[in-house]
């Protein structure tokens, strides 16, 4: 093995996992964090974030001592950018940890190095933003060191498998970057890689994630619509699929996480002709709107109410509420001056300020509105929660209760997208 040394800067969500990866896969590998308090904790083997499976393969990885963590930048053979890619407030790529990143590796850059980056990025960052940092080395790229981008396609809460099995995407600037880098993540992934150019690589992924946002702004005005005309979209939308070439995905209270509700914005930002794509962003952002103008009109006759959010993870099982819709509908309720009780079975207090206790939550409460879909939801004690609200409402944004079981108990039940909403 020629490139034998890998420096992962960025310990997050993709870095930490595919550090660890490399590290159980021969390679010795050292992660880089700027977060000087996130390198104790991982020392200490206090993984930061909940991932099925990453703990134990973060310790089988130290116990190798193939994988050592510091704040501190070392040479290596190859590089590997896996920081994060917010918006900025004006909905425009911030590629600030990129430029960083870049900028930390210009001063350790040798002849015949790798630079592989992962994060999700606009198009032509590895041309036009990620190769002039890196040449201020004084080394060229192409000639002197190779350069790729093999952007991440895992999911949340299924990582681990999808690492390994995933198919993966490599845009190389020349034939050697992407044949090296091809041999580096086929050491752990078991799907097939395919080869391309660093600008087609990058627009893939936002491609990806595109696709994605779009459907689900269609399932979501499918909702808006069924509640118009009084029919169940839920179970509308099982029925079309039974269509051979029908997959419409599920509506819901709004799109979160780093990358579906963000990514799309990068083609927007580059081109006039991204119009689906922004609208469906724009749908998308409407949902928690929508979610409290459903929960006003069960509510009408009730002054101040209070009203008890039931999950703000992003989406079902996870500890993870970055851009979670859950933010814009408290704050909506906020701003309506209702009195907002927060739960959430997995995500942590430092995370989510505000969370109490399932009991705190619902005492007193005229609404209980389900935003998250955690698997808990389905198994708590309905009866015992009925008896500590004051009013027994519960809107359910993603159809995921037992509204039959629920009706019986004595809830007024409202589904998201399901029979006339007056
Ligand atoms: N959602 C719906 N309806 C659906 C599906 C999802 O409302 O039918 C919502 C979820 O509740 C959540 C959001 O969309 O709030 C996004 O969740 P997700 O599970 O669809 O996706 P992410 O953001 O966790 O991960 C995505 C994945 N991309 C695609 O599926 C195309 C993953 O493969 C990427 O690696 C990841 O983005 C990323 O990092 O880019």
């Amino acid at each position: 093995m020629k490139r034998k040394k890998i420096c992962v800067l960025g310990l997050g969500y993709m870095g930490l996992p595919t550090a660890s990866l490399l590290a159980t896969n021969g390679y010795q590998v050292i992660g880089v964090d700027i977060n000087s308090r996130k390198i104790e904790s991982i020392k200490k083997r206090q993984i930061p974030f909940n991932e099925p499976g990453l703990k134990e393969l973060v310790f089988k990885a130290m116990d190798s001592e193939n994988l050592n963590v510091q704040s501190e930048m070392t040479k290596a053979d190859v590089f590997i950018i896996a920081v994060p890619t917010p918006i900025t407030p004006a909905k425009k790529a911030d590629l600030s940890y990129v430029v960083s990143a870049a900028e930390m590796i210009a001063p350790f850059l040798e002849k015949d190095n790798l630079v592989i980056l992962e994060s999700t990025v606009s198009p032509e960052t590895c041309t036009k933003i990620l190769i002039p940092i890196l040449n201020k080395s004084g080394l060229k790229v192409g000639k002197d060191y190779l350069l790729s981008h093999c952007p991440e396609r895992a999911i949340p809460g299924n990582t681990m498998h999808e690492l390994v099995n995933n198919d993966r995407i490599i845009g190389g600037i020349n034939g050697e970057s992407k044949k090296i880098t091809k041999k580096i993540y086929s050491s752990f992934v078991k799907g097939d890689i395919y080869l391309t150019d660093t600008t087609t690589a990058e627009t893939i992924k936002l491609m990806e994630n595109t696709f994605r946002d779009i459907n689900i702004a269609l399932a979501n005005e499918f909702a808006k619509i069924a509640e118009e005309i009084g029919i169940d979209i839920w179970e509308a939308i099982d029925l079309a699929n039974k269509h051979p070439r029908v997959n419409i995905l599920k509506p819901g209270p709004g799109v979160g996480g780093h990358c579906i509700a963000i990514d799309p914005w990068f083609l927007t930002e580059h081109s006039k002709n991204a119009k689906i794509i922004r609208t469906a962003r724009d749908i998308n952002d409407t949902m928690p709107g929508h979610v409290i103008s459903l929960a006003e009109k069960m509510l009408k006759k009730i002054k101040n109410p209070t009203i008890t959010i039931l999950g703000v993870a992003y989406k079902p099982n996870v500890d993870d509420a970055r851009e979670t819709p859950a933010k814009q509908i408290i704050a909506l309720a906020r701003r309506l001056g209702w009195d907002i009780k927060i739960h959430d079975f997995h995500v942590k207090e430092s995370e989510f300020p505000g969370l109490a206790t399932l009991d705190e939550a619902v005492k007193g409460s005229d609404c209980l509105i389900l935003v998250t879909n955690h698997q808990k939801y389905k198994n708590i004690d309905y009866n015992k929660i009925k008896s500590q609200m004051r009013r027994a409402n519960i809107l359910d944004t993603r159809s995921f209760l037992n509204s039959d079981e629920l009706e019986q108990i004595g809830f007024n039940v409202k589904v998201l997208g399901k029979n006339k909403h007056k």
